[in-house]
């Protein structure tokens, strides 16, 4: 019998473009497919695959006889819910951070180290952070080849990796200094912003408008973000390099969707621009854009709505040997979350 899945966070943000990669698949190994969400979204009709299915709300039974369920709600709810779901006989594979750095749970990014998804203890697998995730296919390819040593990076999120919230947030500011002459003077873009009603309750510590803000997620020990941390900790899981040295700078930018990592990453034997070219072009996940002359790279604008992950600026660094420095843009919602998801879910039943 075809095996089921079902979908918990089925009306969230990542949710919903869980359903359209549901809809988008060109192969179908499921049979029944449950969606499930919080009692407030339970009764709401989703169509998948041409069937009109009805949200029901979150019960250990309604784990009865799922094979995979693919978790996409907050933190706090996958920690209670997936080990009920895998309690129940399914195996969750949950995109929270709740289970990321759990020694009997596989984090993985199937381009990468898809054979972890076999040993699962705990019947979870996790799925990694979109910032992490947005850069691991084009590494992991190198690290295959010439044994990654050093990572250092700057991220440039999007403002839908904190929820509908930053998305609202971001057309909100947008939508308050349109057509003004702000960013010329300091404090002009927050009296912008207040004017229109604008002035607390962000997701954002600053302005995202006309703005950059270097910071993503909750304060950690000597002044890191998690985010920061986050990168460093589940690049060295997934990599399979516990001693690999990281330091990250994360940074949200007035992008809607599409998280960027500035990448320079140091490797054990060297490599040069047309090597790292021809592994890019190799891997099937991974969009080569890499012209400048033509002015022809990478932007979120481009890339955003797209399952791969694209790299560009490909150059030697000048004065740091065996040195590669590099561009990614990713979907955070797709690739960076949902898409790896259903990657994991179809390969624990293909
Ligand atoms: C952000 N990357 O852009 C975060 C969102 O650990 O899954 C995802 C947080 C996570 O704010």
């Amino acid at each position: 019998m075809a095996p089921t899945l079902a979908l918990v966070g089925a009306t969230g943000a990542v949710g919903t473009v869980m359903i359209d990669i549901l809809n988008g698949r060109s192969t179908w190994p499921w049979g029944e497919v449950r969606l499930v969400a919080s009692p407030r979204s339970a009764g709401k009709k989703i169509t998948v695959r041409g069937q009109e299915l009805t949200v029901q709300a979150l019960a250990p039974e309604v784990f009865d006889g799922v094979d995979v369920a693919m978790f996409d709600v907050p933190d706090a709810v996958s920690a209670e819910w997936a080990p009920i779901a895998a309690a129940r006989g399914a195996v969750a594979v949950d995109n929270s951070g709740a289970f990321r750095m759990d020694d009997d749970v596989p984090l993985v990014v199937p381009e990468v180290n898809r054979d972890k998804i076999a040993v699962r203890p705990r019947g979870i697998i996790a799925n990694p952070n979109c910032t992490t995730l947005s850069m691991m296919a084009a590494l992991g390819a190198l690290h295959h080849e010439y044994g990654l040593r050093e990572l250092v990076v700057a991220s440039y999120q999007a403002a839908s990796g904190a929820g509908q919230d930053g998305i609202d947030r971001l057309y909100a500011e947008a939508a308050a200094v349109a057509g003004k002459q702000v960013g010329e003077r300091a404090g002009d873009v927050r009296e912008a912003l207040a004017a229109a009603g604008l002035s607390g309750d962000s997701p954002f510590p600053a302005p995202l408008a006309f703005n950059v803000v270097p910071w993503a997620g909750s304060l950690k020990e000597d002044g890191w973000a998690s985010e920061e941390l986050k990168v460093r900790n589940e690049s060295r899981k997934i990599l399979g390099i516990p001693d690999l040295k990281v330091s990250a700078t994360c940074v949200r930018v007035p992008v809607v969707t599409t998280h960027s990592l500035a990448v320079h990453a140091t490797f054990e034997r060297p490599v040069t621009v047309a090597e790292a070219h021809k592994l890019f072009e190799a891997e099937p996940s991974v969009v080569l854009v890499d012209d400048p002359a033509a002015g022809r790279f990478p932007t979120p604008a481009d890339v955003v709505g797209g399952d791969p992950t694209y790299v560009g600026r490909v150059r030697q660094a000048l004065d740091f040997p065996n040195t590669l420095d590099f561009f990614v843009c990713g979907d955070n919602l797709r690739k960076g979350a949902a898409l790896n998801t259903y990657e994991i879910a179809e390969a624990l039943v293909s």
